[in-house]
């Protein structure tokens, strides 16, 4: 798949608040929060869709959803709740062909999501 400026954030050639890393992911502030906390947390190893994953990257997609969780706990904010969303192509809103968890944090979130 083409690099996209994700590949950039991991590789460090641009700034990012970077919240957390090891081998398999990492996880920054979103530079257009939507709420409160807004973070991405993404795996290393550049995917393009959630429609591209494969069956040997069970274990990295699900590593995002606990790396969120420790952040969230880390900054006191997991046992007041939070979202999160991985967008998938046109309709579900995707602009970065790198997948990305979405965490927002800090406020009540309204539900349904139009
Ligand atoms: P989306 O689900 O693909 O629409 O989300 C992309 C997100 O990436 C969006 O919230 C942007 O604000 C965010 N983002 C970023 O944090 N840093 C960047 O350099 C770019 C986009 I480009």
């Amino acid at each position: 798949m083409s690099e996209t400026i994700f590949t950039k954030i991991i590789n460090k050639e641009i700034p990012a608040e970077i919240l957390y890393e090891d081998e398999i992911s990492l996880a920054f502030k979103d530079i257009n929060p939507q709420a409160p906390m807004h973070f991405l947390v993404i795996p290393k190893k550049a995917i393009a869709t959630i429609n591209d994953i494969d069956k040997c990257d069970r274990e990295v997609v699900g590593h995002l959803s606990w790396v969120a969780a420790q952040i969230l706990k880390e900054h006191g904010l997991a046992e007041q709740g939070y979202r999160t969303v991985m967008n998938c192509n046109e309709y579900g809103g995707q602009t970065v062909y790198h997948i990305h968890l979405h965490v927002l944090a800090g406020k009540p979130l309204g539900w349904p999501p139009y």
